[in-house]
């Protein structure tokens, strides 16, 4: 038998559904007003930084096509999206990301494309965007943790952007790498994941259409601690997939082995489906709840992408490729 330490990023039920602050938030967003606003913010004990990163928006992105995909479901507000946040490299309570990362440098940036394509090397990140126009979708979003939201993101398919690089026959995988900088990223000065993040998609997955690269969320830049400036969005795998500030994108033979993986290889699949017929060994899937209501769902298998996806693992069992 295993005998399990509790690990820091492992936050109880409790934490994730009703938070106070998550309430008083919830009651600022109703009433719109600034005074109601500070008094029950203060109320809460919230600090000013604090204030600041819900009043803070981040620049519009101009000329954004439409969704062609769209949901029924209510958005998530633009305040809960920004300010309840998984991103170690800055912390891990969900409200660290949007008080560390805010003096976090996105600007000069650069992504390396290596492995088993033509095109590999360093790129500037505005070379990697230039060709692709913007365009919203909608997307349903669920946390392994069992939290889910639903956000406009920005950005194009990540397919688009990995033919330009002419992947070859070789390239079975595609990893992805997020910056390591302990100077910038308080979080990586502790060993809580093997830095630096990394993540990976079988070829076939990173070339589906709903593969996302987002720059950014509600017509604006990504904010720092949603993943700025460059992430990933895979809407029918839980969110430790959709891998924040990345540098590097890596076309492999072998499958790459992520940092989940590595921190917890019987909780943490390299599938990671959104799959409420299989638990998590400490807590079931079967339910969610949406970021700013108090009542569970039910959680939908690979996230309501059945239809799109599921032709994607047929014959798998996904039981055991979780
Ligand atoms: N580099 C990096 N990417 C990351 C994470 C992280 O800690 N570091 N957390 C993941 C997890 S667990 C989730 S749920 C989503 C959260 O995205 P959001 O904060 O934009 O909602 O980011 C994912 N990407
Ligand atoms: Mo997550």
């Amino acid at each position: 038998m295993q005998i399990r330490i509790k690990r820091p990023w492992e936050c109880k039920e409790s934490e994730v559904t009703e938070p106070t602050l998550y309430c008083n938030r919830r009651q600022f967003i109703k009433t719109g007003s600034l005074a109601l606003l500070g008094s029950s913010l203060l109320a809460s004990g919230m600090s000013m930084a604090e204030q600041n990163i819900i009043t803070t928006k981040t620049a519009p992105l101009p000329g954004i096509k439409k969704t062609t995909y769209k949901l029924d479901d209510k958005l998530t507000t633009y305040s809960d999206a920004t300010t309840y946040n998984n991103f170690y490299e800055f912390g891990t309570d969900k409200k660290s990301p949007a008080l560390n990362a805010t003096a976090f440098k996105t600007a000069p940036w650069r992504v390396s494309i290596s492995g088993e394509c033509a095109k590999t090397g360093r790129y500037n990140l505005e070379d990697i965007l230039k060709p692709h126009s913007l365009e919203e979708r909608i997307y349903r979003f669920r946390c392994v943790e069992a939290w889910s939201m639903v956000v406009p993101w920005v950005g194009f398919s990540l397919a688009d952007l990995l033919k330009r690089f002419e992947p070859n026959s070789k390239a079975k995988y595609v990893e992805f790498i997020t910056l390591h900088d302990p100077e910038q990223m308080p979080g990586q000065r502790r060993k809580v994941l093997d830095w630096p993040y990394t993540e990976g998609l079988r070829i076939d997955e990173a070339m589906h259409p709903l593969s996302m690269l987002v720059v950014g969320m509600y017509g604006n830049e990504l904010p720092n601690q949603n993943g700025a400036p460059l992430r990933l969005i895979i809407p029918w795998k839980y969110g430790f997939k959709s891998i924040k500030s990345i540098v590097g994108i890596r076309f492999s033979e072998t499958m790459p082995t992520s940092s989940w993986m590595k921190a917890g290889p019987s909780e943490y699949g390299f599938y990671a489906n959104v799959n409420p017929e299989v638990d998590h060994p400490r807590w079931t899937q079967k339910r969610e709840r949406r970021l700013g209501g108090f009542f569970k769902q039910d959680t939908l298998k690979f996230n309501g992408y059945a239809e799109e996806v599921a032709s994607l693992y047929t014959g798998m069992n996904l039981k055991k490729f979780f």
